[in-house]
């Protein structure tokens, strides 16, 4: 059964939710579901955190640091000021007191609702819904899995370490060689029969590698998409052979992938009938569709939110017209 006009989003963090924002001040909120990357979440501070599920929460909240792409705006960084007492003294080795993933005193407050709840027994999907029902949150927001499903990176420099450990406190700044999801895990069921019912799949313009690659390594997912594949469509992250924000285009070259739009069409073939491709990347149309692609060309760079609900009815229409 499908569910009317229904659209499911595979989300990561940034550019997945200023293309929500778009798709919200296009179509009815309420036909959305936003299925989103868990193999970021960390535990720092003895919390459960679920980076992309908040930037996604806060940005449809309008409550985002838009400068920094995730956190609260006007936030205050007391608790961590008070944090560097007690780093000055911890035993070397002690992982206490962590100050390299900066936790503002507003944010604080959603990682201790989580934990506390997950604590009791509630599942990632529950407290998801009610975290984003606290903010007002139009769509749906689910998370991937309510199972642990860890992104790692093996680097050059250190080996193999956590998605934050790579992305924070190494800045990214580092080759990668492998990355692998952790954790026995399948989809959490509110994002499968999302995936499986909705009228049509988008996916969001997020890192292909470590925010949309975490969704398809669960199981069920790749066979779900390619049982649909004509109603699903993506947007490429990489515009003129680079990403927009964060390290996917090297990413994508380290790990032996083409960092252009081609490169995006072939991982994405066995899922998705087409790719939208900015008009930058248009002479590249022709080898996109040799991938098995269709290629949709238009402006993709959301740089303003009403660039953002045009990119997101021409994705609507491209899934239409297959
Ligand atoms: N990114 C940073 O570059 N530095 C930080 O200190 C940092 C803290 C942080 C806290 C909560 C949160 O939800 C996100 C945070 N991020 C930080 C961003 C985070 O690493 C990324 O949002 C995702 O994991 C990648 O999309």
């Amino acid at each position: 059964m499908t569910a009317v006009d229904s659209v499911a989003v595979l989300s990561g963090g940034v550019g997945a939710a200023r293309f929500l924002a778009g798709l919200v001040d296009a179509i009815d909120a309420d036909r959305i579901t936003a299925v989103v990357n868990t193999g970021d979440d960390t535990e720092l501070h003895g919390l459960r955190i679920s980076p992309d599920l908040d930037t996604i929460t806060y940005t449809l909240a309008g409550a985002i640091d838009a400068e920094r792409g995730w956190g609260l705006a006007g936030e205050t960084w007391a608790a961590m000021d008070a944090l560097g007492r007690y780093a000055a003294i911890r035993p070397s080795g002690s992982a206490a007191a962590p100050q390299w993933f900066n936790l503002g005193d507003r944010d604080l407050a959603t990682h201790f609702y989580r934990t506390a709840r997950l604590r009791e027994g509630a599942t990632l999907t529950e407290v998801t819904d009610e975290i984003a029902r606290a903010w007002d949150v139009p769509i749906r927001v689910v998370p991937m899995t309510d199972d642990r499903r860890a992104t790692l990176v093996t680097t050059t420099t250190e080996g193999e370490v956590s998605f934050q450990d790579y992305f924070v406190r190494l800045r990214h700044a580092v080759p990668v060689s492998g990355v692998r999801f952790d954790g026995r895990a399948d989809l959490a069921e509110a994002a499968a029969d999302a995936l499986a019912t909705a009228a049509v799949v988008v996916i969001a313009p997020s890192n292909p590698i470590v925010s949309i690659g975490p969704i398809r390594s669960l199981p069920s997912t790749d066979p779900i998409l390619a049982a649909r594949r004509e109603s699903v469509v993506a947007v490429s992250p990489i515009v003129g052979g680079a990403a927009l924000k964060g390290p996917a285009d090297r990413m994508l070259t380290e790990l032996g992938h083409d960092a252009s739009v081609v490169g995006v069409a072939r991982l994405y073939a066995p899922i998705a009938s087409a790719l939208v491709v900015d008009d930058v990347d248009a002479p590249l149309a022709d080898r996109v569709e040799a991938e098995g692609v269709r290629c949709v060309v238009a402006p993709s760079v959301m740089s303003t939110r009403a660039a953002a609900r045009r990119l997101a009815l021409t994705t609507l229409d491209a899934a239409s017209a297959s």
